[in-house]
């Protein structure tokens, strides 16, 4: 990567997003462990994180920076994760503000580390992109069918008890699946060759990394299996392959994995799909 650039993640590491970011960088191997990602340590002195924690205000919430002195800016961005691009020589600033777009990015710098989450042949990369863009397009319809099925989410939501609807979680909830049959019809090449989403890699690549997240968070959060309905059993055995990584269970299945007071439920008797 060009010397006079440094970069920064500001990550809110028990988050959704966020954790997209965190499985890129240990497959990448630019944090050594989840323990130095927990203690915010990169193997490149180019590349830094800020760690954000959340401190619940009355009107909602804000971010606590750690260190301190680096908040990320309200008038840049509210959600993580955040990357700032900063010249070192002339003190400008770019950001990048989505979390796919962020591992786009950071591939292309560190394409000669590590092994290669992006494919090299142009096709694979369209491919790929169409890949990200289901996903991302379904975890909107995930977030539709718990903001009505969950409680305390639709109440975060700012959805009353009495506004909640079955018909709208359902809506969401098979729109989720619909759209996760796209993604693993079409990446059924490469789930046959490699046993991972990301066609033209060799290992879990660009599309992995951004759909386990998902996975996981709901799981953390609601107890929600996205792949539980049968259709998609071909998507559960590649998330139980992604399990098998070497870092997986202690990063995610070490105690404090997620604030207990953000845990949620799913009415599954009411919100039946
Ligand atoms: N589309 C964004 C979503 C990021 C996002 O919603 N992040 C959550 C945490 S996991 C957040 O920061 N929410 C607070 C907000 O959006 O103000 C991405 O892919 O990065």
């Amino acid at each position: 990567m060009p010397m006079n650039e440094q970069l920064t993640l500001f990550l809110w590491l028990q988050g959704l997003f966020p954790r997209r970011v965190n499985y890129w960088l240990l497959i990448k191997g630019l944090v050594s462990s989840p323990q130095d990602l927990k203690d915010g340590k990169t193997l490149d002195s180019n590349l830094s994180i800020v760690r954000l924690s959340i401190n619940m205000t009355p009107n909602g919430f804000d971010w606590k920076s750690n260190p301190e002195n680096d908040p990320l800016p309200k008038e840049i961005s509210t959600s993580s994760p955040c990357l700032r691009v900063r010249n070192t020589q002339t003190g400008d600033e770019r950001w990048i503000r989505e979390s796919s777009s962020i591992l786009a990015y950071l591939e292309e710098v560190y394409t000669d580390r590590g092994p290669a989450l992006n494919p090299k042949a142009l096709l694979d990369r369209a491919v790929t992109n169409d890949l990200v863009g289901q996903i991302n397009l379904n975890a909107i319809e995930s977030v539709s069918y718990i903001r009505h099925a969950s409680p305390q989410f639709a109440a975060f939501a700012g959805i009353k008890e009495e506004e909640r609807s079955q018909a709208a979680a359902r809506v969401g909830y098979q729109s989720m699946v619909k759209g996760f049959v796209k993604v693993q019809t079409w990446a059924g090449d490469a789930l046959a060759t490699t046993g991972w989403l990301t066609p033209g890699t060799h290992g879990p690549g660009l599309v992995d990394v951004n759909f386990a997240a998902l996975r996981r968070y709901l799981e953390i959060v609601y107890g929600w299996d996205i792949f539980e309905k049968e259709e998609l059993k071909p998507l559960a055995e590649w998330y139980e392959r992604f399990k098998g990584l070497s870092w997986w269970s202690t990063l995610e299945e070490g105690p404090n994995v997620h604030p207990p007071e953000l845990r949620f439920s799913i009415d599954k008797d009411r919100f039946e799909v």
